[in-house]
């Protein structure tokens, strides 16, 4: 039987188990388009093609899977750039597809011609230009094993438009081959690493993402209780362990605990999985962790001694890595060490106070002087952000997802949401997004329709894809909005309050949306607790609701995320909140 480059394209991807796909039609890719309506496969159509690529990674951060994005040539290639650049930084298995003009007019600067291939190669784990309709029997299956072996990451599929159109004979499909995400660890390396910590006085687990990709968490709990070791996680390690567990320090870095940033100076041994040392989490790289034997286990080579120089490095999945180091691990007690974890936890109560069995998961914040039922108002009429956010919390399920953008209410929310499990807490990390937290909320929600999505979002942050609001009413899933509107570019305000002498450039918005108007005017309903009487009543109703929501918080221009380590400088040198 004969079929079209299109059709295959579409057949593969229906092979591979895809079903919703977000995407923007145009002159260069319309053949696949027309493939793709006779197909079982839902299309999202989202408003900017930047929202398409969030919306695919709304999904893939959320399920662990490869997810698809469509994209036209040039300006629809061009736009879909900033969230395949999130992608690679976050390690996050995305397949964008975009059309190319016909390959007899490549390199003539064609109507909507841009090198598409040769814009993606540093920001893609891989990327193919696709010349005949045959290839893309191969390309399809290796694009998919590429996203998601290994390291995952994100790959650019470029197909001219003749490509798609192209007839020919298949007699035999492809198979998928599932990709092994193993990659086990020199046994030799790991028995002298757990002669390490069964010695060890004061070691201390880093983890991130690569915990998370490996699925490993799990045993990561067990190794904690096992060895009595302190947790510190990066921004995207959150949710590896219950907040609530007495040897979870929370998060290391810029805007970390005092006590992870602390302890990791105090450790003799510092087991890094999965992490990459980003500057945001080690703070001036040459003053973090100085004193502590440092074991670096990473499925990726290229992140050994890439930053930050190990003593002993292990090649590995965290998964494979663990499977192998637990069995050579021995129970210890070590009093003294988690009894200073205990005092540091018990003495550092912000920014937020995990222990003292306040709340279903345990939160309480040292600033709740506010009253019970408003959320913390505070008198001007403003939210006090982290007690707002733990009370968030405490109202909806543990299961609930949550996508933010990226400024304060992201630190914040990092700082304060009792993250329960992995998978959970969907932020750009890397690159920092802002324009990221609505549509990968959408993209999140079609992957879970059985569970609710929070967007903590900014002002700034939310108009950077606002136009996604439609695409949100469109779906009617259950995302409600939560923004944070502070009138202001908020974080980089509090870096000019901070560090620039308070030359408060560019950092304040003149003209104020009226984002319930908006939000009413792209079809989804709209709460404003700056002129709610009862805003605790109003937030239930509102995470009650069937379909999306918005919901205008006002937060004061002068809040500010602490403690922070200045940029450049070392964690020790942390500003405290007082
Ligand atoms: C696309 C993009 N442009 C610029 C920045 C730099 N930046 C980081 S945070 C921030 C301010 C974010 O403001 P808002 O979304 O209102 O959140 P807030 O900090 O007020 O909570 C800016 C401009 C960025 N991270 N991403």
């Amino acid at each position: 039987m004969t079929y079209s480059g299109a059709a295959i394209i579409i057949h593969l991807l229906e092979k591979k188990g895809i079903n919703v796909i977000a995407g923007i039609p145009g002159s260069a890719n319309l053949p696949l388009y027309e493939a793709l309506g006779r197909s079982s496969i839902r299309h999202v159509l989202a408003r900017h093609e930047q929202g398409a690529g969030f919306i695919a990674q709304g999904w893939a951060r959320s399920r662990g899977e490869a997810a698809v994005c469509f994209a036209t040539s040039g300006p629809g290639a061009t736009n879909l750039l900033t969230a395949i650049a999130d992608a690679k930084l976050d390690s996050v298995p995305l397949v964008a597809i975009t059309g190319q003009v016909p390959t007899a007019q490549i390199g003539t600067d064609a109507f909507q011609e841009i090198d598409t291939y040769g814009l993606t190669i540093p920001i893609t784990k891989h990327n193919f230009l696709v010349r005949s309709a045959r290839e893309l029997l191969d390309v399809l299956p290796m694009a998919f094993f590429l996203a998601e072996s290994g390291r995952p990451g994100p790959v650019v599929i470029d197909v001219p438009k003749d490509v798609q159109l192209q007839e020919i004979e298949v007699k035999r499909w492809p198979a998928f081959t599932k990709p092994d995400l193993r990659r086990r660890p020199d046994v030799d390396v790991v028995a002298e690493v757990a002669a390490l910590l069964n010695k060890a006085e004061r070691p201390l687990l880093l983890v991130g993402a690569g915990v998370v990709e490996s699925s490993a968490a799990a045993q990561i709990g067990r190794l904690v209780d096992k060895a009595n070791m302190p947790l510190a996680c990066t921004l995207r390690g959150l949710g590896i362990l219950p907040p609530s567990h007495r040897l979870n320090l929370g998060m290391i870095g810029m805007h970390g605990t005092p006590y992870a940033n602390r302890l990791m100076e105090e450790a003799d041994l510092v087991l890094a999985l999965g992490v990459r040392f980003d500057d945001r989490a080690t703070g001036q790289v040459t003053s973090f962790c100085r004193s502590a034997t440092l074991v670096h286990v990473d499925i990726d080579k290229a992140e050994i001694n890439k930053v930050k120089p190990s003593h002993y490095s292990v090649q590995a999945d965290i998964h494979s890595f663990l499977s192998a180091f637990l069995p050579l691990v021995t129970v210890a007690e070590r009093k003294a060490w988690c009894g200073m974890v205990a005092d540091l936890k018990a003495g550092i109560a912000y920014p937020v106070r995990w222990d003292d069995g306040v709340g279903h998961d345990g939160v309480s914040h040292v600033n709740d002087d506010f009253s019970r039922n408003d959320l913390g108002r505070m008198d001007d009429g403003c939210f006090e952000p982290i007690s707002l956010i733990r009370r968030i919390a405490a109202m909806v399920p543990d299961n609930t997802l949550v996508s933010t953008d990226v400024g304060q209410h992201q630190m914040w929310v990092a700082q304060t949401y009792p993250f329960q499990t992995v998978r959970q807490f969907l932020t750009s990390g890397g690159l920092g997004t802002m324009g990221f937290g609505l549509p990968v909320a959408v993209g999140a929600a079609l992957a879970h329709p059985d569970k609710l999505v929070l967007c903590f979002s900014g002002d700034g942050s939310l108009l950077m894809n606002i136009q996604e609001l439609a695409t949100l009413a469109e779906t009617k899933t259950r995302v409600v909005v939560l923004l944070f509107n502070n009138g202001h570019l908020g974080l980089v305000r509090q870096q000019q309050a901070l560090f620039y002498g308070k030359q408060y450039t560019a950092s304040a918005f003149e003209v104020r949306p009226d984002f319930c108007g908006l939000a009413t005017a792209f079809g989804i309903k709209a709460v404003d607790l700056s002129t709610s009487v009862d805003a605790t009543a109003d937030l239930k109703t509102a995470f009650a609701c069937e379909g999306p929501v918005l919901v205008n918080i006002p937060i004061g221009a002068d809040a500010l995320v602490l403690p922070m380590v200045p940029p450049g400088g070392a964690n020790q040198t942390m500003i405290d909140k007082g």
